[in-house]
């Protein structure tokens, strides 16, 4: 079985939206990332990167043992793991790879850096939400513009691109979106949103979602100095 140790994040929701989907059984194990749990020696073991989600697979290639982070990276093994969710066809294979390459360096770092300064950073800085802000919405028209021509991210077929830009195309009003200026991109969401197996995806660990402000304690864990402690 699969272990997944992860949150109920936007990068852990990928790797949980992609197993249901898949089918293939797993375990999770809670990384309590507010509560520091993310710099226990037994994490640091599989990610020395200190950042949910990581996998680790008893079954992995050759029957051998295999342990990754990076939710991209897990995304592709799952995929290519299960034969699904993954073009064959070369094209449509990269387009599928480009335009997770897109969230990964675009979508996920650009709008993680808008909640950052919008909503926890101690002091407002105009220039930094407005900069991240603006990104947020340049982001939002490359992707109405393509899936103004294209079903799904990939082409007519569901892949991991979708999977990994999904969970951070939720909650939309949290980064002054309002999905009726990007009628493509709300048909996409939508679709997406109904699917059985992103239901129960989304539902992973979510009595564990942090609600009201983040504390004193968040905040150290994840923006203070142990973060930047030599490990
Ligand atoms: N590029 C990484 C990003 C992972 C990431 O930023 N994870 C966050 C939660 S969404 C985390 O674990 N933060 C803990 C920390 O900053 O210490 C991936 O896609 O896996």
């Amino acid at each position: 079985m699969i272990e997944v140790w992860s949150w109920p994040t936007p990068n852990g929701h990928k790797v949980h939206i992609a197993l249901e989907e898949l089918g293939l059984s797993y375990r999770v194990i809670p990384v309590n990332i507010g509560g520091g749990e993310q710099f226990r020696p037994e994490f640091l073991a599989i990610t020395p990167n200190h950042r949910i989600p990581a996998i680790v697979d008893p079954d992995g290639p050759g029957g051998q043992k295999i342990s990754l982070f990076e939710s991209g990276a897990i995304l592709i093994y799952l995929a290519e793991k299960a034969g699904q969710l993954i073009p064959a066809g070369p094209h449509q294979r990269y387009a599928c790879l480009q335009w997770l390459m897109f969230q990964m360096g675009g979508v996920g770092p650009m709008f993680g850096q808008y909640n950052h300064f919008a909503a926890y950073a101690p002091e407002k800085l105009p220039y930094a939400i407005e900069r991240y802000g603006n990104e947020v919405k340049r982001l939002h028209r490359v992707l109405e513009k393509h899936l103004g021509e294209s079903e799904y991210l990939a082409g007519p077929d569901y892949s991991i691109a979708d999977i990994a830009t999904f969970p951070w195309l939720r909650n939309p009003d949290r980064r002054g979106i309002d999905l009726a200026d990007y009628p493509a991109v709300r048909r996409w969401h939508d679709a997406i949103a109904s699917r059985p197996a992103v239901v129960r995806g989304v539902a992973v660990l979510a009595d564990r979602q942090r609600r009201g402000s983040i504390t004193d304690t968040e905040r150290e864990n994840l923006f203070g100095a142990r973060q930047f402690a030599t490990r």
